[in-house]
């Protein structure tokens, strides 16, 4: 087996390997942070997850297409330390190619963005700056030349989420379903022994809302919701702040495709709004944080208002909704296929996540006048 220095070896760095250490909280590819000595650049090593992400060739050449317009919009405009704000993909050594296939594993090397960081909670003063820059990330793509593909096809489309939920449902491949509650739950969470009755309870309250929920996919079908490059990944952690807490940019460009602007706003409130961690097990500590809805949204108007329509704008509470909805769909779907998709650390750990994302749904259904009122007074 090839060793990940072994690995590093194959990209055109510059300086020698001193470590390759874990890096990251993600749930989907494994991320390593490599230190090379002296001046050299440190480099991120990943391994794409072409389980997830099964076209790699089409994913980087998305993401080189990407990063290449970024940097010459942040050249144009005569930006300083350009570097650190647009990332920067290396090479093989023997190809063009910036991703490498060994045994069967895909890799690839960017330059890591030296005294930036990551936060899994923001303020309302980062999360306005936050806004301000995923709506200037979608105002830079919005003229892109290239045609990006689809590197997970219909990601967001939550018509597709529930109709995997529901297959899921039929399947019951793990049998996370039935044999509950007759048989007594499958798993046992600390605070909750009616684990199987649990996830039924949680599936008839999906239920009742899912066609509200796939509003998006209905407008889009009436002609009055476009589909517009956007990030699709917008986790609050999936930013990088200089020291002063300015934003340097946005990271982890896997899923960078057309969809709805919903994407970027929904999931950045998903995580950043939310008073608690994605798999918080206390429901009693999980609300959805007016203050920085109200932030973010400023700053998110501030840059994408100019190219939003009406029904973008309107429907954005919409957006606030449906990305906890859509995310508990996600989690529970996999819960139910046996957890195949997201990595997980416990044994009941997409459960929890999922009903910590219906947790979130409710509380930010409950606000949606609220928000409404607050985007109407901008
Ligand atoms: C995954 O890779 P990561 O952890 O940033 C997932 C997102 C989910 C998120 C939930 C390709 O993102 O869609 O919102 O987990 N990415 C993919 O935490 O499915
Ligand atoms: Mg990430």
């Amino acid at each position: 087996m090839s060793s990940l220095a072994g690995i590093v070896s194959r990209f055109a760095i510059e300086g020698e390997v001193v470590s390759v250490d874990p890096l990251g909280s993600g749930l989907i590819n494994d991320t390593y942070k490599v230190t090379t000595a002296g001046d050299s650049p440190d480099y991120v090593l990943q391994r794409i997850n072409n389980a997830i992400f099964k076209d790699v060739a089409l994913l980087q050449g998305n993401i080189g297409a990407v990063t290449a317009h970024i940097r010459k919009k942040l050249e144009a405009a005569g930006e300083d330390d350009i570097d650190r704000k647009v990332l920067r993909f290396i090479s093989l050594k023997d190809s063009e190619l910036t991703y490498l296939e060994d045994e069967g594993k895909f890799w690839r090397v960017s330059v890591f963005i030296p005294d930036a960081y990551t936060y899994d909670t923001v303020n309302p003063e980062y999360s306005y700056c936050a806004g301000k820059a995923f709506g200037n990330f979608e105002a830079m793509l919005a003229d892109l030349p290239d045609k990006l593909g689809e590197t997970i096809p219909d990601f967001h489309n939550m018509e597709l989420r529930l109709s995997q939920l529901i297959e899921a449902v039929e399947e019951d491949a793990a049998g996370r379903i039935d044999g509950c509650p007759e048989d007594g739950p499958v798993n046992e969470l600390p605070d909750d022994p009616d684990h199987g009755e649990a996830v039924l309870d949680m599936l008839e309250d999906i239920d009742a809302y899912g066609v509200e929920m796939c509003r998006a996919e209905q407008m889009h079908r009436d002609g009055l919701l476009p589909k517009r490059i956007c990030h699709c990944d917008t986790k609050v952690n999936n930013m990088m702040f200089d020291r002063d807490g300015n934003i340097l940019c946005v990271i982890d460009l896997d899923t960078v495709m057309p969809s709805f602007v919903f994407s970027d706003y929904g999931d950045f409130l998903r995580t950043a709004a939310c008073t608690a961690p994605e798999d918080e097990p206390d429901t009693s500590k999980i609300h959805f944080d007016m203050e920085i809805f109200k932030a973010f949204t400023r700053g998110y108007l501030e840059s994408a208002g100019c190219f939003l329509t009406d029904a973008e704008k309107e429907n954005l509470p919409y957006a606030a909704c449906m990305f906890p909805f859509m995310q508990a769909v996600r989690f529970l779907t996999d819960y139910i296929n046996g957890d195949t998709y997201y990595k997980t650390k416990y044994i009941d750990h997409n459960f929890v996540r999922a009903r910590a994302q219906m947790t979130l749904f409710h509380d930010a259904l409950a606000h949606v006048e609220e928000m409404s009122e607050f985007i109407a007074g901008l």
